[in-house]
């Protein structure tokens, strides 16, 4: 899954593609649409388009400033390349507008928490990926605590799925994902990579970021843009451990990652 970023202040590529000459924020729809269909021809089977920032202490982005980042992106990409469009929202009004616009998948940092969101998706087609979060992204990295991150995290998703049933979603449309970074230490983010395994009672298929996240910078001790040998052997271990779909910024050395497991995995 590779990542679009439509905001100004992702950290690690939203603003370049900021289109040129302009102050406030302005997707570069040219610009987006390429990096997507470059993408896709390394070998992304989803493309996850975000408008609003979820780094840890981001701005909050206001639901029509969501709407305009993403929609026509989603739209372009939907009519020109064969992908599965992923919306990166919690909001329902910009997922029924996503879903109209083309994308197939709804991908919720907030595990369907905002009222509405559940109902909507039941009466569509849509595939959904349930992520788990300690807090608000405003404030989540302040103090992460837990007894047990693994049996916390864990115990949250599967209500959640119980939930998600419960509204009329059915299994086969649903993802889970422990949320790598959403009020977690660094040593919090191991112990779940470690027991990644642990997951898949659950039965549902396991999404996981970890591309150029803090949990590598600090082990790697290296700036975003040298985090992706680090997180390609971040990647190796997820999928080791059952990981389904990697969501990241760097496609081509993601699948190539993915390539070596299939081989390793198939070989007897
Ligand atoms: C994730 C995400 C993640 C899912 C972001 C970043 C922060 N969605 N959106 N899982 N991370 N499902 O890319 O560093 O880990 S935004």
């Amino acid at each position: 899954m590779g990542i679009i970023n439509a905001t100004p202040d992702s950290f690690s590529d939203g603003a370049e593609l900021q289109r040129s000459g302009t102050t406030s924020f302005q997707l570069d729809i040219d610009k987006a649409l390429f990096r997507a269909e470059t993408m896709v021809a390394e070998g992304a089977t989803f493309v996850d388009v975000g408008g609003e920032s979820t780094r840890p202490g981001a701005a909050t982005v206001s639901e029509q400033e969501e709407l305009d980042r993403v929609i026509p992106l989603i739209a372009a990409i939907s009519a020109s390349l064969d992908v599965c469009v992923s919306i990166d929202t919690s909001s329902p009004v910009v997922m029924k507008e996503a879903l109209d616009s083309g994308a197939q998948l709804i991908n919720d940092i907030r595990a369907l928490a905002i009222p509405g969101a559940a109902e909507l998706l039941a009466s569509t087609k849509a595939a959904v990926c349930l992520m788990h979060m300690q807090g608000a992204p405003s404030t989540m990295q302040k103090t992460p605590s837990y007894g047990s991150v693994v049996l916390e995290v864990f115990d949250f998703l599967k209500s959640r799925v119980a939930y998600s049933l419960e509204c009329g979603i059915e299994q086969d449309r649903l993802l889970i994902d422990p949320g790598f970074g959403f009020g977690k230490t660094v040593q919090h983010n191991y112990q779940l990579l470690k027991n990644l395994g642990y997951f898949s009672q659950l039965e549902i298929p396991l999404l996981v970021g970890l591309s150029r996240k803090s949990m590598i910078g600090e082990v790697v001790a290296r700036p975003v843009e040298q985090r992706l040998a680090g997180s390609i052997a971040a990647t190796t271990l997820a999928l080791a451990s059952g990981a389904r779909i990697i969501r990241t910024h760097d496609v081509a050395a993601t699948m190539d990652a993915i390539r070596v497991n299939l081989a390793y995995s198939s070989a007897e």
